[in-house]
């Protein structure tokens, strides 16, 4: 398998396995992250945590070696698998963090902009550098990229191919959080500064700052009165006021 998925803790952990290759995103690790995502979903982990294995590499993005000598129609059709695996990503019923440890390029960055959060250590580099190829970012970078960093930097970022270094990765918020020592432990420790709330909660606010960005003001509060009206209908909403007035801890139960 060109990932491991594992448990730490509370949590899901995907590891990139292709260091040799800079954990670069072959078709076979594509399916393998499609299954393992969906494991993942029917499962009871908190968060799912994603990062590179060995010390270099995050993700250096789509196989080039796979890329080459393809028919149109194959190229597209991978494409769309890739898109739509990253879209399984996204729709997690669980928040995910990507730990970007060394360098994140064009589909590693991709990979990295469909989970919930990113953190990254300070030697990490990001960027998009399919222009280079003479490509375009395939696997969402065009949609979600000027949903994170907005339109100017993300049409720098796509039509020059520059590297981003860690510090203005945070600078203009591609990543929440720069991270020093073990990066797994990190992310464990990010995590945890959600993970203890109410699931399906935590799932409605993170609907509705999504919707944000796809709708007009008007129509994105109608989604959010909608969406705060199902969290406030949860038993959990109703364990947090008492909790709060009987001045205790809540004990939330995701339902
Ligand atoms: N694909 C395949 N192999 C890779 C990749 C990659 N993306 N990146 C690195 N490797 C391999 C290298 O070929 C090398 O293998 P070998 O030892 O067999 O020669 C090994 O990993 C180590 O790499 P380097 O020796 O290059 O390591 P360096 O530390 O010198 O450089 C870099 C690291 C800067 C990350 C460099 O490897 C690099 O520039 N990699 C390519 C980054 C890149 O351009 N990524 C974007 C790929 S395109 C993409 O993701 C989206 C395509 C959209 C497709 C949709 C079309 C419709």
């Amino acid at each position: 398998m060109a990932i491991e998925l594992t448990r730490v803790e509370e949590f899901a952990l995907i590891t990139l396995n292709r260091p040799q290759a800079l954990n670069a995103l072959s078709f076979a690790l594509i399916r393998d992250l499609g299954r393992a995502f969906d494991e993942v979903a029917a499962g009871d982990a908190r968060a799912l945590l994603i990062t590179g294995a060995g010390s270099k590499a995050f993700c250096a993005g789509a196989d080039i070696k796979e890329l080459t000598g393809r028919s149109l129609a194959a190229q597209k059709h991978d494409a769309e698998i890739a898109q739509a695996t990253f879209a399984r990503l996204d729709r997690l019923p669980m928040p995910s963090v990507a730990i970007i440890n060394g360098y994140a390029f064009g589909g590693g960055l991709e990979l990295a902009l469909a989970c919930t959060f990113r953190i990254s250590t300070r030697n990490a580099r990001m960027g998009q550098p399919e222009i280079k190829l003479g490509l375009i970012p395939g696997y969402g970078g065009t949609q979600r990229l000027p949903r994170v960093v907005g339109e100017a930097r993300a049409l720098e970022m796509i039509m020059t191919g520059r590297t981003v270094d860690a510090e203005e990765a945070h600078r203009i918020g591609l990543v929440n959080r720069l991270i020093d020592g073990d990066a797994v432990a990190q992310g464990i420790a990010f995590a945890r500064e959600f993970s203890g709330y109410s699931l399906p909660v935590l799932g409605f606010a993170r609907e509705a700052v999504k919707r944000a960005l796809d709708n007009p003001v008007s129509e994105g509060l109608r989604i959010e009165a909608d969406l705060s009206t199902l969290a406030f209908c949860t038993e959990d909403a109703a364990e947090g006021m008492d909790a709060f007035i009987a001045k205790r801890k809540p004990r939330f139960k995701d339902k």
